[in-house]
């Protein structure tokens, strides 16, 4: 018999759930055989200086060891329960949570819980050739620990499959280890989870932007009257801030050591490092993408969730009306080429509400971005792209905007496109950059070491074993 308490670190009762043992006994293999063939690849046998959730406590979420990653210990985990919580918007504001599936928003919550699930395992497979080129052993250590955590996410998101869904979950749950990042024919759900991620300028800018909509998907889904997936969205949040960290310091990291060379009058190029206008085309894009992931300005679905108290706002508590049904919401559209607004039920605008709190996160990291190259004594700013810029969803998605978010014609949008998103070229010279360095507490010449290490280690810590 297996020891699930020791095997699944859990604080779901897994040693007397019969039947999520059942369902866990079946994907858990695939899952296995899933990581090994789209995970991290060639690590798979080396010990990683790596986190782990072992309890909710506060000295059990974060216990640090040496892993070979197919042995983490994947854990499902909760937010413990709050008694008595009711549901804290929309119609049914005021009723019991729900500790299970409502019947009339079974349909709604799977396909929420399937879209958020898919993003896990998506980003793994993303990430997966970028340990083959990592600037240093603790950079190889952190896109581990995000790529595991990842992995635990997805499991955090098929115990809610298995658990609440019966039979069509447990398709969903197999579903999701067999769609792939970038397939043609068999693609992640959401756009920005199947572009490629292939150097570490990417991953940084993913970590910052991408990862922070997870941030924000998760705050709103925290707040769900459906009270297991309400808490166990909270419990990702803790695992988020780290990758949020990894994204933000790391692009730091890279403007750090280009504005000292600056600073020393040198050329970044010829010092194998990152020029400011590179690094800034890689955040148009990985910004303007991911700007995508809330969806339609205005959505239907949107109102829908959040009517039936199944998906609220970021924050939900901060507001005073949880009922949004008096205010509405101005949205700038398109119309014969011209920019309009137009006033809409603020129900309806909730994907726009919440990429207001997505942009006004992002604003802090490029302040912190600015705060380098103003310590570097040099002019330069880095800047977010506005939200109408290089948009594929929504409203504006098939207009051109410039980086301010006027509208322009598709020839001026072509004709400046190279100066705004990463050209083959620009791409091409990241790429050459990426050579890896593993040699315990070297950095590759195009980025600056963290500040300090991980858990109170120093920089030059062996944080892999190769
Ligand atoms: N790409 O009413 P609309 C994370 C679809 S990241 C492709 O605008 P709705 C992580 C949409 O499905 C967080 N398709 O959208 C980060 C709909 O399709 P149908 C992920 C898209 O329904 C880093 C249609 O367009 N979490 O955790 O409000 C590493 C128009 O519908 C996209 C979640 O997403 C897109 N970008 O959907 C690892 C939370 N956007 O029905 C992990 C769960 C929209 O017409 N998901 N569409 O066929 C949701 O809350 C919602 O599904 C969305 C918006 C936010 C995605
Ligand atoms: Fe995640
Ligand atoms: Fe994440």
């Amino acid at each position: 018999m297996i020891d699930y308490s020791q095997k699944i670190p859990n604080n779901v009762d897994l040693s007397h759930d019969k039947r999520l043992q059942r369902a866990l006994e079946k994907w858990q293999p695939d899952y296995i055989d899933w990581w090994r063939s789209m995970g991290p690849t060639d690590f798979n046998e080396k010990e990683i200086y790596l986190r782990t959730a072992v309890s909710v406590e506060r000295n059990g979420w974060a216990q640090f060891d040496y892993v070979q990653m197919p042995d983490y210990r994947w854990g499902i985990f909760l937010q413990p329960a709050e008694a008595g919580r009711t549901i804290g918007f929309g119609d049914h504001q005021g009723q019991e949570a729900w500790q299970e599936v409502p019947g009339e928003y079974r349909n709604w919550l799977r396909r929420l819980i399937v879209t958020q699930a898919d993003t896990e395992p998506a980003s793994v497979e993303q990430q997966r050739l970028l340990g083959h080129t990592a600037p240093s052993l603790y950079d190889l250590r952190n896109l581990f620990q995000v790529n595991v955590e990842e992995g635990r996410h997805l499991w955090a998101m098929v115990y809610l499959l298995h658990s609440y869904f019966g039979r069509d979950g447990r398709e969903e749950a197999s579903e999701l280890l067999e769609r792939r990042s970038g397939n043609a024919d068999h693609p992640r759900i959401l756009g920005t989870f199947n572009e490629p991620c292939e150097d570490w300028l990417s991953f940084f800018c993913f970590a910052m932007f991408t990862d922070r909509d997870g941030k924000f998907q998760l705050l709103s889904l925290a707040e769900s009257g459906f009270d297991p997936l309400a808490r166990t969205c909270r419990f990702m949040l803790t695992e988020e801030a780290h990758h949020l960290f990894v994204g933000q310091t790391g692009v730091g990291r890279v403007i750090k050591r280009t504005a000292e060379l600056l600073a020393e009058g040198k050329d970044p190029r010829e010092e194998g490092a990152i020029p400011f206008e590179v690094i800034q085309k890689y955040i148009h894009f990985w910004c303007s993408s991911s700007n995508d992931l809330y969806g339609a300005e205005v959505s239907s679905n949107g109102a829908n969730f959040f009517r039936s108290g199944i998906k609220g706002r970021a924050y939900e508590d901060r507001y005073e009306d949880h009922q949004a049904l008096n205010d509405s919401y101005e949205i700038t559209q398109v119309e014969g080429g011209r920019l309009t607004t137009e006033e809409v039920p603020l129900r309806n605008a909730m994907n726009e509400v919440l990429r207001d709190e997505f942009v006004k996160d992002n604003l802090k990291g490029v302040e912190y971005w600015n705060r380098i190259v103003e310590k570097a004594g040099l002019e330069y700013r880095f800047r977010l792209p506005h939200r109408r810029f290089n948009r594929s969803i929504g409203v504006y998605a098939n207009h051109h905007f410039d980086l301010d978010g006027n509208i322009i014609d598709a020839s001026a949008f072509e004709a400046k496109k190279h100066e705004w998103l990463p050209t083959d070229e620009d791409r091409e010279y990241v790429k050459s950059l990426m050579q890896k360095v593993t040699e315990q507490g070297k950095y590759a010449a195009w980025i600056s070491p963290p500040p300090k290490g991980v858990n109170g280690q120093p920089i030059d810590f062996e944080y892999v074993r190769l």
